[in-house]
């Protein structure tokens, strides 16, 4: 217990009233800011009443008002009064001042104004003994320890009430961003199709398995440093498995398996350019080809990772997004297959509606670009490419002829942006992102399309 703690309880004990703890601080050789907080908190704790002390000294009445009232005059005989009773409003407002009544502010202006009162600093508290008012405080403990057992002194001690309505302290714990959320939904979606993830921690890729394996001829405009991050340093490959690269090299130069080949001259240095791969496909041509080296098993492969692609930014672009890509490899799969697993994958994300639009891409023939009807927007919306792989691509890694792949990819961010209601990607994924956007948002579940 405090020096000041105590010097107020034992005087409260003797006297009903410390009238000024001002002068009460000086009295016992105490500094008053010293007194303060014990006041508050033993006020806090109802052992005292504590009451704001004003300081005196605010009614004194100017001479020049009176006379400007007309109650006196000031004559060569002196003060003369002029009238008996003054309505003394003024009187009345100083009056209410002193009992705290609310005053307007005009007055209050208008009687500082007047020199008539003063903003007084607040000089100190009156204290009186409290309902709870006991010589010696019992000391608050909050829990019941050990030691105070041992001790036993937990008869005198009093024990904190527990605050039930106290709010928890808030935790603090990690958000997942939304596209991480979607992510997890996609994810679950391909492993209830029995699909397993391939490995995508490879950003850096060769352009041997990012376009040559895709039979994705060197001079194609993708390939070029418009749409392609090159790399500048450790800027070429070290090894690729050169039995498998004459096959690719004969394939782009002269075809086979029923191809004419693009007829060019290829080069292996163009092959060996490291480049932060444009698509999770160059995951899948790696996958194929080792799925190739051993005796044939169907495979169901999915892949959700960022790609990099050197393109203009703008709403819904960025220089990178994340690519999600499903495969299937088993002998004798059609191009109905494909139509039949992309139904049963989009109507797990709630699509119903869809319109197979054929499109091109160098690794895969027939290639359809797919449409869904959106009902909110009110419109067929782009929602993803697919394909069969090439027989040039399958056919030099070795995998049996009967042997067909139906692969198809969309992007990550579209279908988040889509579900969050964010229109501008730059929103949702980079420097510019709002921390609150992470913490702040809802599970929006895929299926709510
Ligand atoms: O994601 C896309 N659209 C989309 C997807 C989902 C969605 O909402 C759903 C709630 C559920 C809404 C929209 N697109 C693909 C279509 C367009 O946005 C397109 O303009 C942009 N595309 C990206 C590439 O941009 C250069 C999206 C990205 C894309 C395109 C193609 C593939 C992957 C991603 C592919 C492939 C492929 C093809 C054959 C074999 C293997 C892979």
């Amino acid at each position: 217990m405090s020096e000041a703690e105590d010097a107020i309880l034992q005087f409260l004990q003797s006297n009903n009233e410390i009238a000024d703890s001002q002068q009460f601080a000086t009295s016992v050789g105490l500094q008053h800011a010293e007194l303060e907080n014990v006041i508050k908190s033993l006020h806090g704790f109802q052992l005292v009443v504590a009451q704001r002390k004003l300081g005196d000294g605010i009614f004194k009445i100017g001479s020049a008002q009176a006379r400007k009232n007309g109650w006196i005059d000031i004559g060569k005989n002196g003060v003369v009064r002029k009238v008996e009773h003054v309505e003394d409003c003024v009187k009345d407002l100083l009056n209410r001042i002193k009992n705290k009544e609310v005053v307007s502010d005009g007055d209050i202006a208008d009687l500082k104004k007047r020199k008539l009162i003063d903003k007084l600093t607040w000089k100190g508290y009156s204290l009186t003994r409290g309902p709870k008012y006991t010589i010696k405080r019992k000391k608050v403990v909050t829990d019941l320890t050990r030691e105070i057992l041992q001790r036993g002194d937990w008869k005198d001690l009093e024990f904190k009430e527990y605050n039930l309505n106290a709010g928890a302290r808030p935790i603090e714990y990690g958000c997942d961003h939304p596209l991480l959320k979607v992510r997890e939904q996609f994810q679950n979606i391909f492993l209830q199709m029995g699909f397993v993830e391939m490995p995508t921690n490879k950003f850096v890729e060769s352009s041997f398995w990012n376009f040559d394996a895709l039979f994705q001829p060197q001079q194609h405009p993708a390939r070029d440093s418009h749409d392609t991050f090159f790399l500048r340093a450790c800027s070429t490959t070290r090894q690729l498995p050169e039995y498998y690269v004459e096959k690719v090299k004969h394939v782009h130069e002269s075809g086979g398996y029923g191809s004419k080949g693009y007829g060019y001259k290829w080069k292996r240095e163009e092959a060996n350019k490291n480049v932060l791969r444009t698509h999770t496909t160059a995951v899948s041509s790696r996958m194929l080809y080792l799925l190739a080296q051993e005796p044939f098993q169907p495979r169901k492969y999915y892949s959700i990772d960022r790609v990099f692609r050197n393109e203009a930014v703008d709403r819904t672009h960025l220089a990178e997004f994340h690519q999600i890509e499903g495969l299937i490899c088993d002998r004798g799969l059609t191009l109905g297959d494909l139509k039949g697993v992309l139904r049963s994958f989009f109507a797990r994300l709630g699509i119903s509606k869809l319109r197979f639009k054929p499109a091109y891409n160098p690794y895969t023939e027939p290639s359809m670009e797919i449409f869904s009807y959106h009902e909110g927007l009110k419109k067929w919306v782009e929602i993803g490419n697919s394909g069969m792989f090439r027989p040039e691509m399958l056919l030099p890694m070795g995998l049996p002829d009967d042997v067909s792949v139906i692969a198809w990819g969309l992007s990550l961010e579209r279908p988040t942006m889509i579900l969050y209601g964010i229109d501008n990607i730059r929103d949702l994924f980079g420097h510019k992102v709002d921390m609150n956007l992470i913490e702040k948002n809802p599970i929006c579940r895929l299926g709510m399309y």
